[in-house]
């Protein structure tokens, strides 16, 4: 469904198995080197969702190749299949030209793990982001471009769903103000919720 102008959201976009297998895959991501870190702001602030990148390596706020505020190891690899279920995942709601993937960030957010208001404006590419959603459903919210204030709209987002921003939405203000722990599907065997963003760099 069409949320805004360039955002749409598809509950259930994986099934149960691809959901499974795109958790193994964060979880060979999450080891080291270059594994889940724990993200410090240059404020002094920590970030409660713990993240692990691949191609480029996010630190606010700015991209490099190397995990320059973690163990410093060479990121890891953008796999070519991660590219292709990006691309499909544009072909399946906004259309348009087919980005070129190069950075996957991976964010976990145990139960208590919140993201507050922000823009994701270090990419220097207007590609559309991809997000995937893996175990305990969240609140997501969707602000507008101007403000990191009201009007929003809060969604739920569970485990496999898709939710792509492109367009006038690639710089809306947004933020994860709750994860309802202990929603995830039985089945899945993951205890919080991933989420997994899909980006080009520009660079
Ligand atoms: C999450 N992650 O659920 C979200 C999903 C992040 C982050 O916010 O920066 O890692 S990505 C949501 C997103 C990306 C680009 C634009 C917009 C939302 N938007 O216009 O709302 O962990
Ligand atoms: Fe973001």
């Amino acid at each position: 469904a069409q949320v805004a102008p360039g955002a749409a959201h598809v509950p259930d976009w994986l099934d149960a198995e691809r959901q499974r297998e795109l958790l193994e895959a964060c979880r060979a991501w999450a080891r080291p080197p270059a594994g889940l870190r724990t993200v410090r702001t240059p404020g002094g602030g920590t970030m409660t969702a713990r993240q692990v990148c691949l191609g480029w390596h996010w630190y606010p706020y700015a991209y490099a190749r190397t995990v320059v505020d973690g163990d410093g190891a060479p990121v890891k690899p953008f796999p070519d299949w991660l590219g292709e279920l990006g691309r499909r995942a544009v072909r399946d709601t906004l259309g348009g030209p087919a980005p070129a993937y190069d950075i996957a960030l991976v964010n976990f957010y145990d139960a208590d793990a919140r993201m507050g208001m922000h823009r994701d404006s270090d990419e220097k590419s207007d590609a559309p982001v991809v997000s995937l959603s893996l175990g305990d459903t969240c609140v997501f919210r969707f602000g507008n471009t101007e403000t990191r204030t009201r009007p929003w709209t809060d969604i739920e987002l569970r485990s496999g769903d898709l939710f792509v921003f492109g367009g006038p939405s690639r710089l809306a203000y947004h933020g994860v103000p709750r994860v309802h722990g202990g929603t995830a599907p039985p089945g899945l065997g993951l205890t919080g919720r991933l989420n997994i963003t899909l980006r080009v760099s520009g660079l």
